[in-house]
């Protein structure tokens, strides 16, 4: 038999289970060709005994696991290695940003037998077809990266993106077969049902940091803005949903698309964010800002990165954000009633020690600068985590400083490469303890000072404990050993944290 079994390894430990977007949309492209099955591993106590009840039928043959950085690789690694020794038979294949980014490390394991680098959509049909039928060389298949009979690694043609509303629709029947989709609509800030829906592919930009680039190169695509509100509007017509997270890297790309979404959605109780830059979004003009607040729009996250226009050259942020910018558009984002959520990355290289530690006390100086502006500015600090972009004047740059990657695809399961992930302890060599800690503890003193929106647990009065607590520590820049606020943190207010939890 060829049975496929699709795994979304857990991503999610505060139970917040999303739409398992990525094994649904492979799904959606061998619908009504091949038999298959989702194990979806936030939504399965002990996701292994699942898979190994399936695998033992002996119906399957192809095990397909997404796998992004970070915690999924616990469950990735280990199982798709088990796979191999106790299912020698079964092919096993990966996709996602992490298998597509560090395809070396994965195809040098003996247990992962292809990759696919970027959209699944056409190319793992193809790659099924072609170990089926043994019709299609394997050298011809866009996207597919593998190992051929010599053991060398062959990194295949990349396929102009799709047109996004010819691609199939996503089988969310099927995946109410396995598991309750209404289960997959929680609460968040935004509504009691919230849909995690994802409808553009790559990125017009190229930070030198991001992990989008080397899979697209500065290409984008998006499905239509009526292809986009049919299948909301099929969902809240069916299960009730009340708000999406628009799961894109680069939403408001298209500001046509934007606004023709915004008026589909007026008046239609649906609450919405995404993710997008403050260059573009400033370029909206104020009607169309204010149209895409009465459509829903509460919230919209972007990657400020830092309050220094040399640095923002040197991430090659493209466009024209600037640090000026940044402050003045948080300013024009309030009177539309829509909060700018910035991430800010810190901790980039620099020539010597004193250059690093002035550019992270410069940054959280910026960081406070922009709370005064707008004081319902969501911030989310990362620690900065290179993406190796080959060729790129970063990547020698972050290389000559010392750092490198695991060179075994285990070697990623050490905690210490799983903070790396998380973007929280960068294990890069530029950065001292003390600058780690400086970092980590601003953040503690930040979020207490300035406790997020969108935890909707927490309460006015422990927002206002919290505040009271940590102004001193706030106003005179006393962020050593903020004990007391990261115990409070942890076990009064089980504080939400966007930047480990994704959002
Ligand atoms: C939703 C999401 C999450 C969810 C979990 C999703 C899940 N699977 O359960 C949550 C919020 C938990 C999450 C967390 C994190 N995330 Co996340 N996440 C995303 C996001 C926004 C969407 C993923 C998605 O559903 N895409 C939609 C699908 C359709 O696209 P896709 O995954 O690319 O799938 C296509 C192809 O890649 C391929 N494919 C994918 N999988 C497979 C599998 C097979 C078998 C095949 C054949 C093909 C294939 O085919 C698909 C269809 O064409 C992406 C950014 C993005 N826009 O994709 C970031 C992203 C993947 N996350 C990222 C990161 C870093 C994280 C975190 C590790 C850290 C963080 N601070 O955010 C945390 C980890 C925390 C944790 N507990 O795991 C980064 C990865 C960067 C990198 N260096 O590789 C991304 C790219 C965001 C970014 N731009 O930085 N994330
Ligand atoms: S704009 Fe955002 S998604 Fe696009 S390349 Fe830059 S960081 Fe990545």
């Amino acid at each position: 038999m060829d049975k496929i079994l699709l795994f979304n390894p857990r991503s999610s430990t505060n139970g917040r289970y999303r739409v398992p977007n990525s094994i649904l949309q492979v799904g959606a492209s061998v619908h009504g060709l091949y038999d298959y099955v989702f194990v979806d591993g936030n939504r399965e106590d002990d996701p292994w005994s699942t898979i190994e009840d399936y695998l033992k039928t002996g119906e399957f043959k192809y095990f397909g696991s997404t796998v992004m950085p970070g915690p999924q690789l616990k469950q990735a690694i280990p199982y798709t290695k088990k796979i191999r020794a106790l299912f020698p038979e079964i092919i096993n294949i990966w996709g996602g940003y992490f298998a597509s980014n560090q395809y070396k490390v994965c195809l040098d394991s003996p247990f992962v037998d292809f990759v696919i680098n970027g959209p699944g959509d056409k190319a793992f049909p193809r790659l099924l077809k072609a170990l089926e039928q043994q019709e299609e060389p394997l050298e011809q298949i866009e996207n597919l990266i593998f190992k051929n009979d010599k053991g060398e690694i062959i990194k295949n043609r990349i396929e102009t993106l799709l047109n996004q509303d010819l691609l199939p629709r996503l089988p969310y029947e099927h995946l109410d077969k396995f598991y309750s989709l209404d289960q997959y609509f929680f609460k968040t800030f935004l509504g009691k049902k919230t849909l995690g829906y994802h409808s553009s592919f790559g990125c017009p930009f190229t930070c030198s940091f991001c992990a989008v680039v080397p899979i697209y190169n500065a290409r984008w695509k998006g499905k239509s803005a009526q292809g986009i509100f049919d299948d909301i509007k099929k969902l809240k017509d069916s299960h009730g949903i009340d708000a999406v997270e628009f799961h894109d890297n680069n939403f408001f790309t298209s500001r046509k698309r934007v606004v023709e979404f915004a008026n589909l959605m007026l008046n239609k109780g649906i609450e919405w964010w995404g993710e997008g830059r403050i260059d573009t979004l400033d370029q909206y003009k104020d009607d169309e800002l204010e149209l895409m607040s009465e459509s829903g729009c509460r919230m919209i996250f972007f990657g400020a990165e830092s309050g220094d226009d040399d640095m923002l050259k040197q991430m090659d942020k493209g466009g024209k954000q600037s640090a000026a910018q940044i402050l003045s558009f948080a300013k024009r984002l309030k009177q539309f009633n829509i909060v700018p959520e910035y991430s800010f990355v810190l901790g980039f290289p620099g020539p010597d020690e004193q250059t690093v530690m002035r550019q992270i006390d410069k940054d959280i100086a910026f960081i406070k600068k922009v709370k005064e502006v707008n004081p319902d500015t969501e911030i989310i600090i990362y620690t900065y985590s290179p993406v190796p972009t080959e060729g790129s004047d970063l990547y020698e740059q972050i290389t000559k400083a010392g750092f490198q990657f695991p060179e075994a695809l285990e070697d990623w399961l050490n905690p210490a490469w799983e903070n790396f992930d998380l973007r929280k302890n960068p294990l890069t060599p530029w950065l001292t303890p003390a600058m780690v800690d400086k970092i980590q503890n601003f953040e503690t003193v930040l979020n207490a000072y300035h406790p997020t929106a969108s935890d909707f647990k927490v309460t006015k009065v422990q927002k206002q404990v919290m505040r009271t607590l940590s102004a001193i520590r706030y106003k005179w820049n006393i962020f050593r050993y903020p004990y007391e606020l990261k115990a409070l943190q942890k076990f009064w207010l089980q504080y939400r944290q966007p930047e480990i939890e994704g959002f």
